[in-house]
């Protein structure tokens, strides 16, 4: 069934005009460097889009991702033609900086789209950092999915109940959750989020454990497993490919490769989401516009001095902030 691979009302009405078509509603399952994978009802195919669809995009954020839903011209030997991509529900984008002929650019990119929940996942180990889980945070609330936290590797370290409440600080409602990967009835909990028809994506690092997460909910050696180098903790040969697999119980789940830079892509007003304590605090602010940075009647400069508020957290806000101001101005 459709539904199962999370087929909605929502995406029916889009597919009006190409229902007598003969045409086929497909999800991304994977994407490679030329062409992609899709699931139909007509079973999986190998497609690729035709420039009417690449021009009409007008820009790659625009072009097919992992978890899209497109519509499909099918061919012989397991082909496909796609002529047009579905509205997303959601989707994750982050901004990819560079230069081109010397010149600075800022450039969307869709990660992916039509996510329900995501993990996010960090391990235990040396490479833990609070301020990074603020920025996948961040990223997961400017999507429009829910977000769950997941500290692994539980093995590796002596307190993990201290990381716990320390990362429950910043979590927002999002629920946190202590495992270690190898054991897979510790994964059990995890397979309880999986719904029919829901997508659920593992965010997080490379090597925190997302591809033995996954292998740990479904009981199986499915996803390739990375080796952590000891010198840098860094894991290699690690998922080098976004893929939907799809649960035998009901449910999509989504391995990620890790991203190296995560640079925001959003409005600052999205920090809300992610920063609802600074938010809230910042009502009782003196000055409707205040930045919380030195202005008198600062009632989160406050919330500092009585120590409910930690600096970190507030040092990150602004950094997080001033990213986000940064890009709308260049855009
Ligand atoms: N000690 C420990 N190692 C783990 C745990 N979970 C995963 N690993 C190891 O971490 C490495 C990277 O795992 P992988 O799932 O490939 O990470 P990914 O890059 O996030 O997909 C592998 O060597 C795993 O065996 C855990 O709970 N404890
Ligand atoms: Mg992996
Ligand atoms: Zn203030």
């Amino acid at each position: 069934m459709l539904e199962d691979w999370g087929w909605s009302a929502f995406f029916t009405e889009q597919f009006k005009p190409w229902e007598k078509s003969g045409y086929l509603p497909a999800r991304v399952i994977r994407g490679e460097k030329n062409y992609f994978r899709v699931w139909t009802l007509a079973g999986e195919l190998t497609v690729r889009f035709t420039g009417k669809v690449r021009h009409q995009a007008g820009g790659r954020a625009n072009l097919p991702v992992v978890g899209d839903w497109v519509v499909v011209e099918p061919q012989p030997s397991s082909r496909g033609i796609i002529h047009a991509r579905l509205e997303r529900k959601s989707s994750f984008s982050r901004n990819l900086p560079g230069t081109r002929k010397g010149k600075e650019r800022i450039e969307q990119q869709v990660i992916a789209a039509n996510v329900d929940l995501v993990f996010i996942v960090s391990g235990l180990d040396q490479d833990f950092n609070l301020r990074r889980i603020e920025r996948y945070l961040t990223l997961v609330s400017t999507s429009g999915a829910e977000a769950v936290i997941l500290l692994n590797k539980t093995d590796l370290c002596d307190n993990p109940e201290e990381y716990k409440e320390q990362v429950e600080t910043i979590a927002g409602n999002s629920p946190v959750y202590l495992c270690m990967a190898r054991d897979a009835e510790q994964l059990d909990l995890l397979v309880r989020y999986l719904k029919p028809g829901q997508t659920i994506a593992l965010l997080g690092s490379s090597g925190v454990g997302k591809s033995t997460i996954i292998n740990g909910m479904l009981r199986e050696e499915r996803q390739k497993i990375g080796e952590v180098s000891l010198s840098d903790g860094k894991g290699r040969h690690t998922t080098t490919h976004r893929e939907l697999i799809l649960f035998p119980t009901g449910g999509i789940l989504m391995d990620n490769p890790g991203m190296r830079e995560l640079h925001l892509w959003g409005e600052a007003e999205d920090l809300a989401g992610s920063f609802a304590d600074i938010d809230t605090l910042a009502l009782n602010c003196k000055f409707r516009n205040c930045r919380h940075i030195t202005e008198p009647g600062c009632a989160v400069i406050k919330a500092i001095e009585a120590g409910e508020l930690n600096q970190e957290r507030l040092d990150s806000y602004h950094k997080l902030k001033s990213e986000l101001s940064n890009l709308r101005h260049r855009r």
